[in-house]
């Protein structure tokens, strides 16, 4: 029983006073439970994958409980469809013109070409990826934001087919900001399906849903292990963008920063959902300072719409207590957040620290929200810890990079040698003597 009187605070623990078991338990990240759940989504993407679109729409069905006649919606997506208010359209247009700003910077267009040697170019250039699986999750909140994290780096690289999947409400349509955003990215269709069905049916293609050569978005469990499943799929030939965990936030603070701040700045990562990971590491705080940080997440708390998911995920958060920035940097490096915050003096100076993280929020002013909407950067990051070797989505992310060179004779000259000498050492004939049979034309043998 869930007492909703009851105080909300994270759970304190001192990094250099209590045991090693403890910290430790307060960094772990729930364990996902990926072999069940591939159990149940197995049968799910090979419905699918053989009965096309009508084991899409019976899917749609018995999930998402609403039976379509068809499951995509096409473009030119019709206008009353996508009636939002003046104020929200601004509010997307001023998001999509940042988001596009930063992931057109990011475009590597030119082709680069290195002479190695003499005579020997090497060159690298890139292509778009050409048909996208964008998945915008619905559940328990519906993100149009999402929507234009993903479509807008792929219209930036110039993928030819952006396709949208999103699951439809119980009367059979979809949230219009989505389907204004999925318009000014140019996407080809919506396939109107969430879970495991809708990545099933971007990886092999229904008779209405064109097959996606990438599959990229944030989702659930179901959502992510049937990712999982087609990237390892070769009749599915497709990529996925990252493997996915709960959203999590590692906030910095220290005495000097707005106990407000830190705390709205929790809070709006543990209003994600009840498995939201949060955690404060705070930098040398009196006892006064952290009370007022519990108190102000408290109170916020008390006044959101979501506190009860809140609630839930506050009970499994940590306050950290460290005594240096230094010590605060390697504990937030040993976890690679998917967003951290420095509220703390001179934040600026301490990113050249960061190693491991999905995005970093530098000072007071600089909330996790702005990155979550407007500011330009991408909100789909690496969570679960795969912030050590994963990028976000960035413009790359929909492009992939072909290299190419050409040898002149002169360039033969240059290592034509090596070639042979080391094809020799492989004990590759045919290989040695594709360059022996040139060099000798050229005389140079
Ligand atoms: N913080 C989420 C993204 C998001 N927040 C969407 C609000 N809407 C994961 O990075
Ligand atoms: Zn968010």
């Amino acid at each position: 029983v869930v007492d909703k009187n009851a105080k909300i605070v994270m759970k304190r623990v001192n990094v250099n006073k209590d045991s090693e078991e403890l910290i430790q338990n307060s960094l772990k990240r729930p364990n996902q439970k990926t072999a069940d759940i591939m159990k149940l989504v197995l049968p799910i993407v090979d419905a699918v994958k053989k009965g096309g679109d009508n084991a899409l729409i019976e899917m749609t069905e018995k999930f998402d409980k609403v039976r379509l006649t068809s499951p995509i919606l096409e473009a030119p997506f019709p206008p009353e469809l996508m009636q939002v208010s003046d104020e929200i359209k601004q509010s997307i247009d001023l998001s999509i013109d940042n988001v596009k700003k930063f992931h057109e910077a990011q475009l590597q267009s030119e082709t680069m070409d290195v002479e190695t040697c003499p005579g020997v170019i090497c060159s690298r250039f890139a292509r778009p990826i050409e048909n996208v699986g964008l998945y915008i999750p619905g559940g328990t909140a519906v993100l149009p934001s999402t929507s234009l994290m993903l479509g807008v780096p792929a219209l930036v690289a110039g993928c030819k087919n952006i396709i949208f999947a999103s699951p439809p409400r119980k009367d059979g349509t979809l949230t219009p900001e989505v389907i204004y955003v999925a318009h000014k990215v140019g996407a080809k269709c919506i396939v109107l399906a969430g879970g495991a069905q809708a990545v099933a049916a971007m990886a092999y293609g229904t008779e209405s849903v064109p097959k996606c050569d990438k599959i990229l978005g944030p989702g659930n469990q179901f959502v992510t292990a049937a990712k999982m499943y087609i990237q390892n799929d070769t009749t599915a030939l497709c990529s996925i963008d990252m493997p996915a965990g709960p959203s999590e936030v590692l906030v910095i603070g220290d005495g000097k920063a707005d106990p407000d701040f830190i705390a709205s700045d929790l809070l709006s990562q543990a209003e994600h959902g009840v498995d939201s990971q949060v955690i404060f590491i705070a930098v040398n705080m009196t006892e006064k300072e952290l009370d007022a940080v519990d108190n102000a997440v408290h109170e916020q708390a008390m006044a959101l719409p979501r506190v009860d998911i809140v609630r839930k995920c506050i009970s499994h958060s940590t306050t950290l207590l460290v005594d240096s920035y230094e010590q605060a940097l390697e504990l937030s490096n040993k976890y690679a957040p998917e967003h951290l915050i420095l509220q703390i003096e001179n934040a600026k100076s301490y990113v050249s620290k960061v190693d491991n993280a999905g995005s970093v929020f530098v000072g007071a002013y600089s909330p996790e929200s702005c990155g979550d909407y407007s500011s330009g950067t991408n909100h789909t990051l690496p969570t679960y810890g795969y912030a050590r070797q994963y990028s976000g989505v960035n413009t790359a992310t929909f492009q992939k990079f072909i290299t190419s060179q050409d040898v002149t004779p002169e360039g033969l000259k240059s290592i034509g040698k090596a070639v042979m000498c080391l094809a020799a050492v492989e004990g590759l004939d045919g290989h040695r003597n594709a360059v022996k049979i040139r060099m000798e034309k050229l005389g140079l043998l």
